[in-house]
């Protein structure tokens, strides 16, 4: 096996490698990386000094990737399998690419900046951040309702690195901002999401730690 995934179980960049890896069944092998513990934090430094995970070395080719879409487009340059994570097709890629960019920057950080927030010292919250970071999320759910009034997947039929994306954002953004009635075609993309066999594993195996989250509305 030449894979390896640093990462960590609740992460959810990490969570959207996981997917892409699981979707194909590719064989790699999960390094759980505690940044809280000083020596597993310097090792992770000296291998990637941005230390952020996911990161997945690959022995048989002697390289290292970062970033969770790099990641996808490498596996499925290099490792391909039954699905198809980014299409063939150079439009239809390119559109993939688009909607994986919303979910990560508009979805995604916008969940992890109040999230975060929430760690900071009492003295330290950033208040003007969080709330446009609230407003920037909300702004993506009305411009997701539209689109999946009429979709099953992001990207229409097909399951693509977009979906992967979307599954870690909304499963986490809504528990920050609930979708509920108001946006109901978002909601029911994301039980489908939870209830492809891909993500399912990933929550599974993220179940010991969810304890970890830090929940209180301190920027409610
Ligand atoms: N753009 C990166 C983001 C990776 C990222 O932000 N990872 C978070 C976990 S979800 C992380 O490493 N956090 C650790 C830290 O900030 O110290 C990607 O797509 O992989």
């Amino acid at each position: 096996m030449s894979l390896t995934l640093y990462m960590h179980p609740l992460a959810s960049f990490c969570h959207k490698a996981l997917i892409a890896l699981y979707e194909n069944d590719t064989p790699f092998h999960p390094y759980l990386v505690d940044l809280a513990d000083p020596e597993a934090r310097a090792s992770f430094y000296a291998l990637w000094p941005m230390g952020r995970f996911p990161l997945l070395r690959d022995d048989a080719r002697d390289c290292l990737v970062p970033e969770s879409s790099i990641i996808i487009e490498y596996l499925a340059q290099h490792y391909p399998g039954k699905v198809a994570l980014v299409p063939q097709d150079a439009d239809l890629a390119r559109e993939t690419r688009l909607r994986d960019r919303f979910f990560d920057l508009y979805v995604n950080e916008a969940m992890q900046k109040v999230v975060t927030d929430r760690l900071r010292p009492a003295d330290a919250h950033d208040h003007y951040g969080v709330s446009e970071a609230r407003h920037r999320l909300r702004t993506a759910y009305d411009l997701l309702e539209k689109d999946m009034a009429t979709r099953t997947w992001a990207m229409g039929d097909n399951y693509t690195m977009a979906d992967c994306s979307a599954s870690p954002a909304l499963f986490y953004a809504n528990m920050v901002i609930p979708l509920d009635e108001s946006h109901p075609h978002t909601a029911a993309y994301l039980l489908r999401l939870m209830q492809r066999p891909s993500f399912e594993r990933v929550l599974r195996e993220a179940q010991p730690y969810l304890h970890m989250l830090p929940r209180e509305a301190a920027d409610a």
